[in-house]
């Protein structure tokens, strides 16, 4: 059967499959990433953030915990906390006890898309740090949202980006998102990220193909989501996960390759593949020490302050306007 070139007409109704029928009909073929986090493509990913090979979560929480004392400072005294995507907020802890030992902080504002989590975990925060105001907005950090009336004792507003989430949009997406972010912080405000940074290409690999295989299920999950949400007919035994260094994009590249030739069916649509053809999922740069700060230099940033661990494998850094 052939591809399916266009998209159906009332692809409106359901801009995933809308998304998923452009992907796959384009060349190279692909699907967005950011349909990696349904249920259990979330569970996935905190098993991911636990695994040996994957360094980037544990060295990023190493960082804010060595340097917790001159990040209170940098985040200077009455500062709103805007955390973009922040889930559990579980990195944040570290930060928000060093600033509320020291009551510098005016108030807490986690952003995530997923409103009960969101909520029930502002409860947690609440309790855990009295007196600070957790002020939650339930958003996707992608598109326009307003921030919640914050206390009038704000001087500053801190955008706080952590888990290198930066290195999933392209370095023009990546300038795109400073720009807004600046917005966001405004006059007198500040970016603070986390940044993954060039390596070995072996420990790169390894980190997006684990021994335990708790990748692949991730990547293999999308494929799961279509059958489970569109009745499609993909066999995860047919596809195999793939995690390739591309040297000149300077990218971790994850992708779905066919194991034999095959047609998927998604809706009414058919999608045919060729032994070894892959659907691209996931981008992940990797930015040199400086290669961040050119990005958001665009952006008419500059950075401030760049804490490491010691084998600079990991970056947090602060920007201002
Ligand atoms: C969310 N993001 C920063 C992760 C990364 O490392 O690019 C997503 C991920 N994909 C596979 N493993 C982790």
């Amino acid at each position: 059967m052939p591809d399916s070139a266009t998209p159906p007409a009332d692809a409106g109704a359901s801009s995933f499959l809308a998304d998923v029928v452009r992907g796959l009909s384009s060349r190279p073929r692909t699907l967005p990433a950011k349909y990696f986090y349904d249920e259990r493509g979330s569970e996935l990913f905190d098993e991911i953030t636990r695994l040996d090979a994957y360094y980037p979560t544990r060295t990023e929480r190493d960082i804010l915990e060595t340097h917790a004392d001159d990040l209170v400072d940098a985040i200077g005294k009455n500062s709103a906390l805007v955390e973009y995507g922040s889930g559990s907020s579980d990195k944040t802890r570290i930060l928000l006890s060093a600033l509320h030992a020291r009551r510098t902080l005016a108030a807490y504002v986690p952003i995530d898309i997923s409103e009960d989590y969101l909520l029930a975990t502002a409860e947690r925060l609440r309790a855990a740090y009295p007196g600070l105001p957790v002020l939650p907005v339930a958003a996707d950090y992608t598109r326009p949202f307003r921030l919640p009336a914050l206390p009038p004792e704000t001087a500053r507003r801190v955008v706080f980006f952590p888990g290198s989430t930066i290195g999933n949009f392209t370095p023009d997406e990546a300038e795109e998102f400073f720009r807004h972010a600046k917005d966001v912080a405004g006059r007198g405000g500040a970016i603070l990220l986390g940044v993954d940074q060039k390596k070995d290409p072996a420990v790169l690999e390894a980190a997006y193909d684990d021994p335990e295989g708790v990748t692949a299920a991730f990547n293999l999950n999308l494929l799961q989501r279509l059958n489970r949400e569109f009745g499609a007919d993909a066999d995860p035994d047919a596809w195999a996960h793939e995690a390739r260094w591309n040297e000149a994009e300077g990218r971790i590249e994850m992708h779905l390759r066919s194991t034999r030739d095959q047609t998927l069916h998604v809706g009414d649509r058919a999608f045919s593949f060729r032994d070894g053809e892959t659907i691209h999922t996931e981008n992940s740069y990797k930015y040199g020490p400086d290669g961040l700060a050119a990005v958001a230099a665009r952006a008419g940033l500059r950075r401030e302050s760049r804490w490491t661990d010691p084998r600079g494998w990991f970056a947090v850094e602060l920007y201002t306007p």
